[in-house]
């Protein structure tokens, strides 16, 4: 029965490869630039970039993705917090994936338009050749596809409503403030600083309330808000930096100091959050150069 169940797996697996590599072949003779190469069940090769903790940091763990496992791509942009959010659950689950990174100062990726024809923005998660979008739902995707490894959502339906709660709250109140800071208007951009400050607050009682004593919204493991809010630090510190004054700090905000020290020093964390300094140099670049990308 077991042997049965393999086997048909193992056909439709051996089908899929065949229509991406025809698929492969098709783009050739249309002319259309393939993004990756056609062969999804082979593992990346060694040129291209491959993520997942290091075996260091989680002795015997880097080696346990099946093979299931190596068929994970992910389009995404390598300054994009919300495409860093997949990154972080994917390492936390120890998922070997493919990275592909988008640059939109030249053009979006026919395969970005083809994945989200919906959105065309990353992340983009591809398993087995199926595209997931919207990071939220990515990030729910791949809590609910690997049962293994430290979960993203709590096991308990309420705790598990709530912090879908939070996450929406986020991208609904701190994104926006955050897209302020792009505006030319020196007025504009307080007022942006001044909105993202109120909404770190409203989280530190959020973090009192979710974390229950641990260090992280998770509790003691990083969960789906720690993801969520943690995957706009590197932003958060570029502006910073820029306007010279802190939206989280030791006095309105001490409970998120240490989270965001433990979050960004975290191994699932720390190689795929934008560096403050290379940030900063892109969106000099970003804000100010108008993008070639036709949207
Ligand atoms: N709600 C989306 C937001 C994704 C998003 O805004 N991605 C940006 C990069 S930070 C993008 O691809 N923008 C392209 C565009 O706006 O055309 C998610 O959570 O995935």
């Amino acid at each position: 029965m077991q042997r049965d169940k393999m086997e048909r797996q193992e056909e439709t697996r051996e089908m899929q490869d065949r229509l991406a590599r025809m698929e492969a072949l098709l783009m050739q003779h249309l002319g259309i630039r393939p993004h990756v190469p056609p062969t999804p069940r082979t593992p990346p090769s060694p040129v291209t970039e491959r993520y997942g903790p290091q075996s260091d940091d989680h002795p015997g763990e880097a080696t346990m993705a099946a093979s299931d496992d190596l068929e994970v791509k992910l389009i995404g942009k390598w300054s994009s917090p919300f495409a860093v959010r997949p990154r972080i659950a994917l390492n936390l689950k120890s998922i070997e994936y493919e990275y592909l990174n988008e640059n939109y100062l030249i053009a979006k990726s026919d395969l970005l338009l083809k994945s989200n024809p919906v959105y065309k923005k990353v992340p983009v998660l591809l398993h087995r050749g199926r595209p997931i979008c919207e990071s939220l739902v990515i990030l729910q995707y791949i809590d609910e596809q690997w049962r293994h490894g430290p979960s993203i959502l709590p096991s308990n339906p309420y705790d598990r409503a709530i912090a879908r709660f939070w996450a929406a709250y986020i991208d609904d109140k701190l994104a926006p403030a955050m897209l302020g800071m792009k505006a030319e208007r020196e007025e504009a951009k307080a007022e942006a600083m001044e909105k993202m400050k109120a909404e770190m607050e409203v989280m530190e009682k959020v973090f009192k309330d979710l974390s229950r004593g641990g260090g992280f919204f998770g509790g003691e493991e990083v969960g789906l808000v720690d993801i969520v809010l943690g995957s706009f630090l590197a932003a958060v510190r570029v502006f910073e930096s820029v306007k010279g004054e802190k939206v989280i700090d030791e006095e309105k905000t001490p409970g998120l100091v240490g989270w965001a020290q433990r979050f960004c020093a975290h191994v699932a964390v720390r190689d795929v959050l934008p560096e403050t300094h290379k940030l900063l140099e892109y969106a000099k670049k970003a804000f100010f150069i108008k993008p070639l990308v036709d949207k």
